[in-house]
């Protein structure tokens, strides 16, 4: 049977398990089984796909990422020449393919780069296609914009499930749950809030017997499901934030589109449309705040900083991210930065590369010749 059938089954058996008190341990196996065996099937194609050469790694340092993902028609090469303009081709030799098509949003100083995904269709987390490669470029965004139009909302619930069966967790914090692995003693589970429902300690040692962990300290610190314990176990899932957008609003009429948004009350959307250019700049606006950035500025050796163009990169930046974000010189000849404002301990600090800077930080960098 191959991992594929094996998945098949154990989603068959799920669903005609009638789920009550009797059956919830062996169903609790079962999903845990199954999220070891899509997990396996996914690092399996991501494996195939870097040993074929192709790079995936689209980052630029010091850039945030924002990926669009949407079916077919819907409208994400529009948005994205709405968003980047004639920059669209600026980043295109960080990719190796047409499956991920880069475009560059300059706004407030800041530099984001806008990836168009058209590979990713429904199916692409169980590796059909080429879309499971093009989903590990969604698992390193730093937003993602969930695109459909107002013809065909019920395509987001597809998406939404696409991207939690590659990993994604949207608009979520990990679990609060610490897993400690050990070489002896066994499993014990703490939990200082009381356990859901569908929980107990039994199934949560079958759950980590199921990942070989026959040793370990697992403390729960909120009310958690067992999706989210076999979260935890994996260790793998990204936490990304999400925006929905409804595109089109062109073509519907006001009463239509106010019961279109009520329909998706609970979700953070936006309504647009990418061709007529209506709420293009609120967009821009809202990916800006929700990418978090910070300012740094940089000031000249022997000279005194310019606090007139800072640097708008993400929070969290390191010395290297900022490097990198104004010439790749700046890396190479590398000596040390000098630091003044609240990642140090003193003004004028020196630091390496892999520092990471605090909003409102100066830095100065000394270069080889
Ligand atoms: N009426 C209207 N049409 C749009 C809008 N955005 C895109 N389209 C049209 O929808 C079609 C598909 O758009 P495209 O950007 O190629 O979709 P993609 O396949 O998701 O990249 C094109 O004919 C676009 O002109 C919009 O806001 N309103
Ligand atoms: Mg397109």
């Amino acid at each position: 049977m191959t991992t594929e059938e094996e998945i098949k089954k154990i989603e068959d058996e799920i669903k005609k398990t009638p789920y009550n008190k009797a059956t919830s341990h062996h169903v609790g196996r079962l999903k845990a089984k199954l999220a070891r065996l899509k997990e396996e099937l996914q690092r399996r194609a991501t494996a195939k796909s870097a040993s074929k050469g192709e790079g995936y790694t689209v980052k630029k340092s010091g850039d945030a990422t924002v990926v669009m993902v949407g079916f077919p028609s819907v409208g994400k090469s529009t948005l994205l020449n709405s968003l980047t303009g004639t920059t669209s081709k600026v980043a295109a030799y960080d990719f190796t393919t047409l499956d991920v098509i880069p475009g560059t949003l300059l706004y407030k100083g800041a530099r984001i780069q806008i990836l168009d995904l058209p590979g990713l269709i429904s199916g692409a987390a169980a590796g059909r296609g080429r879309g499971k490669e093009v989903l590990s470029v969604v698992r390193n965004a730093d937003l993602i914009l969930i695109l459909v139009d107002v013809f065909h909302t019920e395509q987001y619930y597809t998406l939404v499930k696409e991207l939690y069966d590659a990993g994604v967790r949207l608009n979520r914090r990990p679990p609060a749950i610490i897993i400690r692995r050990a070489s002896r003693g066994g499993i014990t589970v703490n939990s200082t809030v009381e356990l859901a429902d569908e929980l107990d300690e039994r199934l949560i040692k079958a759950v980590l017997e199921e990942y070989k962990i026959h040793n370990a300290e697992i403390l729960i610190r909120e009310r958690v499901t067992l999706e989210e314990i076999i979260d935890a176990v994996i260790g793998t899932r990204k936490y990304i934030r999400a925006l929905t957008l409804i595109n089109k609003i062109d073509m519907i009429d006001t009463e239509q589109l106010r019961r279109l948004v009520e329909r998706f009350s609970e979700t953070d959307v936006i309504t647009i449309a990418a061709a007529t250019g209506m709420n293009i700049e609120a967009l821009k606006e809202r990916i800006y705040s929700e990418l978090d950035f910070m300012r740094v500025y940089m000031k000249p050796y022997g000279a005194s900083p310019d606090m007139e163009t800072p640097l708008v990169v993400k929070r969290n930046s390191t010395v290297a991210d900022i490097c990198s974000a104004i010439h790749r010189d700046f890396v190479e000849k590398f000596r040390y930065a000098r630091i003044w404002g609240k990642s140090v301990k003193y003004s004028g600090q020196r630091r390496g590369l892999s520092h990471v800077l605090i909003d409102g930080d100066v830095v100065s960098i000394a270069m080889r010749k």
